[in-house]
């Protein structure tokens, strides 16, 4: 990227375009869509306090949790803006038990999972929050989409991202050619390049895990964590941090170097992120910066799929980091 240029999103994308033989434009519209819906919840948000919009819906989504109003109204977003483009056949969404088929879409080619607005514990609270969706195309043009289409393992991504709202809103995204971000200029409302090419530090001295489930961790977990609290090897301080919203713990450790752990707990023993909508994408992400990503015993991204909602236990961020608590696993 040239000095001083602005490079918006838009003109990045069909750059982009020109560089793979699989993205016929089609691509390029998914991301256009999920850009103008990063958008209008981007908006929602900012304006959320105001327009009593906050609070919790009344409903519970699959995962047993409140449903706040910002979470049905980014999943409709989201689902509204990419069925009407008819490139994606089929949306699974943190929000929906079910697989949502895009109608008129039998023949589109790509397969989209997305948590539509992650973290919505800290809506309320003004913490940062965000939105992740991953990328497949469909495994065969030539039969209908079946459940082995959307329960591909994290390596069949074609693309994943996120968008962060926090002090500013900014769409972190790859391909599987690095890692770029971009912020939003208000002014213009225009996503423009801010992070290109971003690279994950190979150490760091932040680590990222909810100390009150310590007791239930298992034993690999609390030697790390101890570890970390006795200065590690003494050669540095490391400093706790926990925003409890994915995204925004995910981007600080992304930029800065980090580790950010979800072991198994008693209440949620399989960890408690979701593997196809959160934990595939990240590790993408964290992979094409080189960081790497793992469930405690091997790479996320190699975990074959076998429930739409399922959990993962999560290690995540710079590879020194993650290859120590390895060791201590
Ligand atoms: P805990 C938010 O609900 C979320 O899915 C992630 O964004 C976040 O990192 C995690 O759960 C926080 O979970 O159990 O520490 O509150």
């Amino acid at each position: 990227m040239k000095k001083n240029s602005i490079t918006t999103l838009n003109q990045f994308i069909s750059d982009q375009q020109s560089h793979f033989p699989f993205v016929q434009g089609s691509l390029s519209r998914i991301f256009r869509d999920l850009q103008l819906g990063a958008k209008m919840i981007n908006r929602d948000v900012r304006q959320a306090g105001l327009i009593d919009i906050l609070g919790d819906f009344g409903n519970t989504n699959v995962q047993g949790e409140e449903q706040k109003k910002l979470d049905v109204i980014s999943n409709e977003v989201f689902i509204k803006l990419l069925e009407m483009s008819g490139d994606c056949v089929c949306i699974l969404s943190e929000e929906s038990e079910d697989i949502h088929w895009c109608e008129g879409a039998d023949n589109a080619k790509y397969i989209l999972a997305m948590d539509p607005l992650d973290g919505s514990s800290n809506i309320d609270v003004n913490a940062p929050i965000g939105s992740i969706f991953s990328i497949y195309k469909r495994l065969s043009m030539d039969k209908p989409v079946t459940m082995e289409d959307v329960l591909q393992t994290g390596n069949q991504q074609v693309a994943a991202g996120y968008v962060i709202y926090g002090a500013a809103t900014m769409f972190v995204y790859t391909t599987g050619s690095g890692v770029f971000g971009f912020t939003l200029d208000d002014s213009i409302q225009e996503f423009c390049m801010s992070h290109p090419n971003i690279k994950i530090p190979q150490n760091g001295n932040i680590f990222s895990v909810n100390e009150g489930n310590y007791t239930e961790f298992p034993i690999g977990y609390k030697s790390y964590i101890d570890w970390c609290k006795t200065s590690g090897d003494n050669k540095k301080i490391y400093s706790a941090r926990y925003i409890g919203s994915l995204i925004a713990d995910f981007h600080r450790n992304l930029l800065k170097g980090g580790i950010y752990l979800y072991p198994p707990t008693n209440k949620a023993p399989n960890g408690k992120l979701r593997l196809l909508y959160e934990c595939n994408p990240m590790a993408f992400l964290i992979e094409q910066a080189g960081g790497k990503a793992t469930n405690g015993n091997i790479r996320i991204m190699d975990i074959q799929p076998t429930e739409l909602h399922q959990r993962t236990p999560l290690i995540i961020g710079s590879e020194n980091m993650v290859s120590l608590m390895h060791e201590m696993l």
